[in-house]
């Protein structure tokens, strides 16, 4: 065991219920640096089953009030947020960088991309339009208006502790629902910094409740009576529980679950750009997107060129602190994750992948991989069909682009895909024949933007998408109004 240490910098972690910041009653958690785990980031009391009763109580409590709020005065407290996120953007990131693992450079950017999005969704209320339809009764029109939910239950996961945060309660709050988020136990402090900024920015009290803690608080909330919706981005066995517990519950729900993304290579594609890009989607947050790179499918005459280059640029890869510019990757989130990700790779080599590239972490934490690239040989192997969430890359060669795509769509998962190609009708036969939700051409795996749908095919996602017009769809339900005069 490694001794933990309370250093100066350490930050206090407090729940946010009803408006007031309180200390957690349930068992102290010491959220710990993955590069350097005696290094406390943020500590604090967590959040009891009896806190998340008082915040659906208190979220129920604001809602009638939040709802009958001006779009536009909703959207002026994610405005005022967003600048306050965006002055903080440099130590946020940093801290960031420290708690989760990935750079500083990624975690600034993570930052700034929350702020983003809060800007975007500011204005997003005024562009909630209804419908208006003609009646097949005289006298009459038919109406389409849409309403808020009502209480919004917020899950996320600890890869994007304030970017996936923003993107499900800024669209949440400014359709008019009330929040009761819990984040990532392991990654707590951006979640803290989120809640502040929009405290300072005068949210009302009761609108956003904060509660920290362990998973299983997401059961108090799932079943609480008071819940309305619930949105979840994680893993796919968490989702899928919460996703029957909901249906058992009459909730709605949005769970974005996993990825076994392929990258897709062809022979006549830019060996150049395509190297880059996939090192970044394979390796860049040290692997632990849901719209990462695992699984690379490269067709044959351009394989061992592609592989040398992929090698070349990997070997120039810097593993190390993450609050070092010059690192290219930091850790994965925690030792015990490491050690799961490392017995994947085992696994995967025990059923005859070959290590094509393996990264340099001598010297290293525990919670350090090796960026590492196996080459599969035909048949069944685990890193080819499970989700590892670190830097680890699956290579297999195909002969033809149907095979390519055949490969890309062996999975049970469908989020995204890179395909690799400068020939347009390839593209095309790609946009019907694979089977995901955001596919990319000549681009990395990874990536999202607030103004369009995210989210997966398959079974990597459950009830409608987030972001873009989608998010309307899940935080808004509609009711069809017959006017007639009287
Ligand atoms: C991105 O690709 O930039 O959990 C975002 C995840 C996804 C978000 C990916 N829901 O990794």
């Amino acid at each position: 065991m490694t001794e933990t240490m309370t250093h100066t910098d350490t930050v206090p972690l407090r729940l946010l219920i009803d408006g007031e910041w309180i200390d957690g009653a349930g068992a102290g958690l010491e959220s710990t640096s993955p590069a350097d785990p005696g290094h406390v980031v943020a500590a604090g009391g967590t959040a009891t089953e009896a806190d998340v009763r008082s915040a659906m109580s208190a979220a129920r409590a604001a809602a009638s009030g939040w709802a009958a709020t001006p779009m536009a005065e909703r959207g002026s407290y994610l405005a005022r947020a967003a600048a306050i996120i965006t002055a903080n953007a440099d130590a946020w990131g940093a801290e960031l960088a420290r708690e989760e693992g990935k750079t500083a450079a990624e975690g600034k950017g993570e930052v700034l991309r929350a702020a983003q999005i809060l800007t975007y969704y500011s204005a997003e209320g005024d562009r909630l339009a209804g419908d208006v339809f003609s009646s097949p009764r005289r006298g009459e029109q038919i109406l389409v208006t849409r309403k808020p939910l009502g209480v919004v239950g917020v899950i996320t996961p600890f890869n994007f502790p304030i970017a996936i945060p923003a993107w499900k309660i800024a669209p949440a709050l400014v359709f008019g629902n009330t929040v009761v988020w819990k984040p990532a136990s392991t990654v707590p402090l951006l979640a803290l910094r989120l809640a502040q900024a929009l405290v300072e920015a005068g949210l009302p009290a009761g609108v956003l409740n904060l509660v920290i803690g362990p998973g299983s608080l997401g059961n108090e909330i799932v079943n609480h009576p008071d819940l309305d919706g619930l949105t979840f981005t994680g893993s796919t066995g968490v989702g899928r529980k919460l996703a029957a517990a909901a249906a058992a519950a009459g909730v709605p729900i949005q769970a974005e679950m996993g990825g076994k993304n392929a990258s897709v290579v062809l022979d006549d594609a830019d060996v150049e750009l395509a190297v880059e890009q996939v090192l970044f989607g394979a390796f860049r947050s040290t692997g632990q997107k849901c719209t990462a790179t695992s699984r690379l499918i490269l067709q044959e005459e351009i394989a061992d060129a592609f592989l040398a280059r992929l090698h070349e640029r990997l070997s120039e890869w810097k593993t190390g602190d993450p609050t070092d510019p010059s690192v290219h990757m930091g850790p994965v989130v925690s030792g015990p994750a490491a050690e799961q990700i490392r017995a994947g790779i085992a696994a995967s080599i025990a059923q005859g992948a070959v290590v094509t590239f393996e990264g340099d972490v001598a010297g290293l934490g525990d919670a350090f991989v090796a960026p590492t690239v196996l080459e599969l040989p035909a048949g069944e192997n685990n890193a080819w069909s499970e989700e590892f969430f670190g830097p680890v890359l699956a290579v297999r060669r195909v002969a033809t682009t149907e095979q390519a795509f055949e490969l890309a769509n062996d999975s049970e998962y469908g989020l995204s895909c890179a395909l690799f190609t400068q020939d347009l009708s390839k593209a095309l036969a790609a946009m019907e024949k694979i089977d995901v939700g955001i596919l990319h051409v000549n681009s990395e795996s990874a990536g999202a933007d607030p103004h369009v749908p995210f989210g997966g095919a398959k079974k990597s996602g459950y009830g409608p998408k987030e972001q873009g017009g989608a998010a309307k769809e899940f935080f808004t339900h509609t009711t069809t109004v017959y006017l007639r005069g009287a």
